[in-house]
């Protein structure tokens, strides 16, 4: 029940966040397909939820770290549509100028430490934020996503293991969402992923990764014990990817039908589920949600077309900004 205003907001905050998800990736398809973006790009459509749930609770103090599907990461923990389709498109402006496409946006004015190509590869990044942040005394707190098949790594054991022993303030977020490429993830993954945390000694949950206000207030919760040091936790957010693994996996009938597609977009979509709940509950009004709806595809288009026009940077900067000197980082 929507019962106060604060709530009201952060409902309203929570849909248009989706939305905007949403958006950014119908846009960024749009770009690949008609080829104006450069390289490869994994769309988080479906998965909206996770990164929205889990976000809403963070502030801008705590940190994430993503994955090669980061687009929704870094939209839900606020960045802007103008400087992630520059990025996208290797323009100058864009959050790593240019050069680190989707697949390596970061945002660091928002917590967001960025996404990495390599499965796993955030795993080691958000330990050791969570070890700076304890050694520090700070009490921010890093949420690490990941997808089921990167419980195949064994970096995540190593840190899981060191993040028990230390108590550390991580909260690894594994985004279910069936499939690592085109393998099911039942066919690779023996026993439950959550027995693996508590082989541990973390606290580990499961959660509907369709519902954004299950997934907010699990989240509200380990975030506000992790704060206080009884972290480390894990869970796992059961959730579907759209569209293929990659955009350019169209023809995915043989590793899984249309029919499961259909089923998880007419049934379980988040997006479709939350506004249900925001008109039954007295939230919004059907007219406000379309006129949120519009304003965002509004903004999309405006973001896209001003990052088409943008720069790219000069040739003779292909290497700045791309290595730090141990020095910087230690001073
Ligand atoms: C270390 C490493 N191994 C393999 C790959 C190739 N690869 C890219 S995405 C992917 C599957 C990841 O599945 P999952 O973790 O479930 O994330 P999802 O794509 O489902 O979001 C693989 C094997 C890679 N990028 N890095
Ligand atoms: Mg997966």
């Amino acid at each position: 029940m929507a019962d106060s205003k604060t709530n009201t907001e952060a409902y309203l905050r929570m849909y248009r966040q989706m939305v905007r998800i949403r958006t950014f990736e119908d846009n960024a398809n749009q770009l690949y397909l008609s080829a104006k973006m450069p390289g490869l790009t994994h769309m988080y459509s479906g998965e909206e939820a996770v990164a929205v749930g889990i976000c809403e609770a963070l502030t801008d103090n705590d940190r994430i770290t993503s994955t090669h599907r980061g687009h929704g990461h870094c939209v839900a923990k606020g960045a802007e549509f103008q400087q992630m389709f520059c990025e996208l498109l290797g323009k100058e402006e864009g959050y790593c100028r240019g050069k680190g496409g989707s697949m390596h946006i970061a945002d660091q004015s928002h917590g967001n430490l960025g996404a990495n190509a390599i499965v796993g590869g955030s795993m080691g990044i958000a330990t050791g934020a969570a070890l700076r942040a304890k050694m520090q005394g700070a009490d921010d707190v890093t949420v690490c996503f990941f997808g089921d098949g990167a419980t195949a790594q064994g970096l995540l054991y190593e840190v899981m293991n060191m993040a028990a022993l230390w108590k550390l303030p991580v909260i690894y977020a594994c985004e279910n969402n069936g499939y690592s490429e085109y393998t099911k993830t039942d066919e690779i993954a023996a026993g439950k992923i959550t027995a693996r945390a508590e082989a541990f000694g973390i606290e580990a949950f499961e959660v509907d990764g369709q519902d954004v206000l299950a997934v907010n207030d699990l989240a509200t919760k380990l975030v506000a014990r992790a704060r206080k040091g009884e972290g480390p936790f894990f869970v796992e957010l059961k959730t579907y990817r759209y569209h293929g693994h990659h955009v350019g996996d169209i023809n995915r009938e043989y590793y899984r039908s249309k029919e499961e597609e259909q089923d998880w977009k007419a049934n379980r979509d988040p997006i479709i589920r939350f506004r249900s709940w925001l008109v039954e509950q007295g939230v919004a009004s059907e007219d406000e949600i379309e006129a949120m709806n519009a304003e965002v595809k509004a903004d999309a288009a405006a973001a896209v077309d001003y990052a088409i026009a943008a720069k790219y940077p000069e040739a003779h900067e292909v290497d700045m900004h791309v290595f730090t000197d141990i020095e910087h980082v230690l001073a």
